[in-house]
């Protein structure tokens, strides 16, 4: 017993993933999105997204239940007035125009007033708008990977207790210890990660989502959004956190053996906060500081930017801001290497930083449509 208490208190010191974590500015920061023992409702919505998905989820629920609620009355009548005892000589006609009217019309009034409803949230969700901050996120077996393209910041992201943070994916008590280290408890087990995806709260966060090997899926369920990650496709997201806070989630598409270890640990925090990260991170996992990347993205788009822009097969991208955005970074990040953005941005700008060019790198319009609106 004793041996096992001292194992404990030495573990954070040998195995901790916060040793990794050294320096990082982000402070103790409240669990909002998490799920709740024997919970059966949504997670707090943190996003308009997740606010808006909510009340759909509940108006059509009111629906439901009135169906339901009539139809099983009307069986009820069925039963009591239709059986062979209560009725012994049954009609003999087979139609009733207006009641078939009646039940084709009254359905199609009910699916559009859905649609009215459930149509906008979708758009919303699916039109992507001008980001603040660009986050990559590839799924890997069995873990996600984060990329801030902007800075050129790449780190990898494991369950705390994985076999990469030193566990077998068991709750043991080095786990326990290690959870406690990063500022987390035993009911975070399977949620918490070694790194989280660090964002800055009240702006727009756009996430491109892929996948490396298999499909996997991004999912916070307090943000309201859920993108599979395809290998070989970048599918994009957004979100705008409205509080701080550590908010989990989970792959959410079968992706093989470890599908269950692999959680995502989203941290909003200010934006001071998120700069103060960001300098932290540039130099923990290399990457471009913040004012080269920014000096490079102002001279992109000033001068070599259209250049860039033109490169693209999209015209309607060089209109718009946030594929024009995404353009003027594809130039920046290779400017420090390269010398001359402009002359990087045409080769580049279709590569990682140009989402929406990939998948439809002929349709300028429609490119348009998707990254602008
Ligand atoms: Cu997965």
């Amino acid at each position: 017993m004793r041996a096992r208490h001292l194992l404990t208190a030495m573990f954070p010191l040998v195995a901790a993933p916060a040793a990794a974590q050294e320096g990082n500015p982000i402070g103790d920061l409240p669990i909002l999105g998490a799920p709740k023992p024997g919970g059966i409702d949504f997670q707090n919505a943190a996003t308009k997204i997740a606010e808006d998905l909510q009340w759909l989820d509940g108006m059509v629920l009111i629906i439901i239940t009135a169906i339901t609620i009539f139809v099983i009355g009307l069986l009820g009548v069925v039963l009591v007035r239709y059986n062979r005892r209560a009725n012994p000589e049954p009609k003999a006609f087979t139609h009733n125009t207006p009641v078939e009217i009646a039940w084709t019309i009254v359905p199609i009034v009910i699916l559009i007033f859905i649609g009215a409803f459930s149509l906008p949230v979708l758009f919303e969700q699916q039109e992507i708008p001008e980001a603040d901050v660009t986050v990559k996120a590839v799924g890997y077996q069995w873990y996600w990977g984060y990329e801030y393209p902007d800075n050129d910041v790449a780190f990898d992201s494991y369950m705390i207790g994985s076999p990469a943070t030193g566990g077998d994916n068991r709750l043991t008590d080095e786990v326990r210890a290690q959870l406690q280290e990063a500022g987390y408890s035993e009911d975070e087990f399977k949620l918490a990660t070694d790194t989280a995806m660090v964002v800055p709260v009240n702006s727009t966060v756009v996430v491109q989502v892929t996948g490396a090997d298999v499909i996997h899926s991004w999912t916070v369920p307090a943000f309201g959004v859920k993108q599979d990650g395809i290998p070989g496709r970048l599918a994009e997201l957004w979100f705008e956190a409205k509080e701080e806070g550590v908010y989990f989630g989970q792959c959410s598409e079968l992706c093989g053996i470890s599908h269950a270890f692999m959680p995502i640990t989203v941290k909003v925090v200010s934006q001071q906060e998120y700069e103060a990260w960001l300098d932290w991170a540039i130099a923990e996992y290399g990457g471009t500081p913040r004012q080269v990347a920014d000096a490079a993205a102002a001279a992109a788009q000033q001068g070599d930017g259209t250049e860039g822009q033109g490169g693209l097969t999209a015209a309607g991208d060089a209109g718009d801001g946030s594929s024009g955005d995404a353009a003027g970074t594809g130039g920046d990040t290779q400017a420090p290497e390269g010398g001359d953005a402009g002359a990087v941005a045409p080769a580049d700008g279709d590569g990682a930083e140009q989402p929406a060019a990939r998948l439809v790198p002929d349709e300028g319009e429609t490119e348009g449509e998707a990254g602008g609106n």
